[in-house]
């Protein structure tokens, strides 16, 4: 498969369905809902919503029953963005490609764009019709515990708390699991939910998803430190002048290309269960992610 072809097809969809459920830019209140969109629409990879699709498709689900949970996760990505790019959090200027959402709306209108993008993920989620293995309350359980307080925000609070610290392997581990890992892994639980796929291949997505995760976030990790700030879309170089908890900090950039290395083989390990056919689009995502450039 081409993978390029697919992703850019796959963003389309998934665009097209975000433009629909969010709030036009003239609703009340405009600066609100032009601000979120601001956000939103800045050319993200839409890498979440892109493997709920693909595991979706593994499981034999249907891309439209997927959708709204893909949406749903891109809403929240995105308001972990703009809060994280807050200067009381990581103070980015720049992110997308484009001056950031506090930069452009002020600190007060990031912030409640941040929220408004958070809460209406759940109103996204309730267009949902659920399989008969998962109903509603298991798919909204599902991302308000990836997006909660021992998940996404308990990286955050660990990141944070971690500047300028000796920070040990495990404790990296601990950062990268919660910050990214969890969101990553939920994307493809979701996927396979509204695919009404049966526990095993729920398992198995579990592991692909830890897996890539991490790998995912130490490639973000190498890449701050090999990249151009115009390449990444956001300012390159900024965990090593944090003193942020990184891989290439920790064990050195080496041997942070042989972990993420392991990493994708164990994801795709995990994937062993499929139909070769099925989950070549997993597949095809984990080696993207694995040599992508920004
Ligand atoms: C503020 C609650 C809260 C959480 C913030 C997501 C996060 C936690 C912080 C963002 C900073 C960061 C480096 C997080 C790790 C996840 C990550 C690598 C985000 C960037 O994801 P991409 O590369 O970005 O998929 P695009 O813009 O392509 O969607």
């Amino acid at each position: 498969m081409n993978i390029k072809t697919y992703l850019t097809s796959r963003q389309k969809l998934i665009d097209r369905a975000l433009d629909h459920y969010l709030p036009k830019p003239n609703t009340e209140p405009t600066t609100l809902h032009r601000a979120m969109r601001y956000s939103l629409f800045a050319g993200g990879k839409r890498l979440r919503p892109i493997l709920c699709l693909a595991a979706a498709e593994a499981c034999g689900g249907k891309i439209s029953s997927a959708l709204p949970l893909a949406c749903a996760l891109e809403c929240i990505h995105t308001y972990s963005l703009v809060h994280d790019d807050l200067p009381s959090m990581d103070n980015d200027d720049f992110r997308r490609g484009r001056p950031t959402c506090h930069k452009v709306f002020g600190d007060g209108i990031a912030i409640l764009a941040g929220d408004a993008l958070l809460t209406i993920a759940f109103e996204i989620v309730s267009n949902t019709r659920p399989a008969p293995r998962y109903d509603m309350s298991s798919l909204l359980r599902e991302i308000a515990v990836a997006a909660g307080s021992q998940r996404l925000i308990a990286g955050q609070v660990a990141d944070l708390e971690a500047e300028g610290r000796d920070v040990k392997r495990h404790q990296l581990r601990y950062i990268h699991e919660k910050k990214t890992a969890a969101i990553l892994t939920t994307s493809v639980r979701l996927g396979t939910m509204s695919a009404n796929a049966d526990p095993k291949k729920l398992r198995a997505v579990t592991q692909f998803g830890r897996g890539l995760g991490l790998a995912f976030q130490v490639i973000d990790d190498i890449l701050d430190v090999t990249q151009t700030s115009e390449i990444l879309g956001k300012s390159a170089g900024k965990d090593i002048a944090a003193k942020k908890a990184t891989y290439p900090a920790v064990i050195g950039l080496e041997k942070s290309r042989a972990e993420a290395k392991r990493l994708t083989r164990q994801a795709h390990n995990a994937l062993s269960v499929f139909h070769s056919d099925a989950a070549e689009p997993l597949h095809a995502l984990a080696n993207y992610l694995l040599e992508r450039e920004y």
